[in-house]
């Protein structure tokens, strides 16, 4: 665990337009575990499709939403599209493994905010010029029950998400994949 900046990015309760120019000191076991203690589930992203792109996502009940926090790192900068995937496999090189999106509502492809979407269409995720997403955000989803994303994927996506076409918003490339496990 010397990639991520656990303890900080979790502690960091604002939408911050401005990351760190490098790589945040490494935490400690430790470090991570109390960071992590709050939280239910979590997703360690490795990299797909050739890249380096690598990252830590956790997910928290609050109320009848998930809040996602967490970074990303060594994304080009610019747009990439995230979901959840239906299926917690991200064994394939290019992550196909992963599956189509979680879609339990059987619904076509959008946004977050679109009438229309998968439940696993979390949007894009714009990456700093230094490459680097930290999340912070509430969205419509469950860790418990018939539709819960525990068991799932999170993907992230070479390119941006259009938010409407079919299957996938056209956003290209798996870059990264991690399943989502109960903390
Ligand atoms: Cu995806
Ligand atoms: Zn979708």
């Amino acid at each position: 665990m010397t990639l991520f900046c656990a303890a900080a990015c979790f502690a960091q309760t604002q939408e911050s337009a401005t990351a760190p120019a490098q790589s945040p000191a490494a935490a400690s076991t430790p470090n991570l575990r109390m960071a992590l203690a709050a939280s239910v589930a979590m997703a360690q992203l490795e990299p797909k499709s050739g890249s380096d792109v690598s990252g830590l996502v956790a997910f928290r009940q609050v109320g009848d939403e998930v809040l996602v926090t967490g970074m990303i790192k060594n994304l080009k900068p610019g747009k990439h599209g995230l979901h959840i995937h239906e299926k917690g496999d991200c064994s394939s090189p290019d992550a196909a493994s992963a599956g189509p999106h979680f879609n339990p509502t059987n619904q076509h492809h959008g946004g977050p905010t679109t009438t229309e979407h998968h439940a696993g269409d979390l949007g894009n995720v714009e990456a700093t010029s230094s490459g680097i997403v930290q999340l912070n955000s509430k969205v419509k989803l469950s860790l418990s029950g018939k539709d819960s994303i525990i068991g799932k994927s999170v993907v992230v996506h070479e390119g941006e998400d259009d938010l409407k076409t079919d299957p996938a918003g056209n956003s290209g490339a798996r870059v990264a994949c991690g399943e989502i496990k109960p903390k």
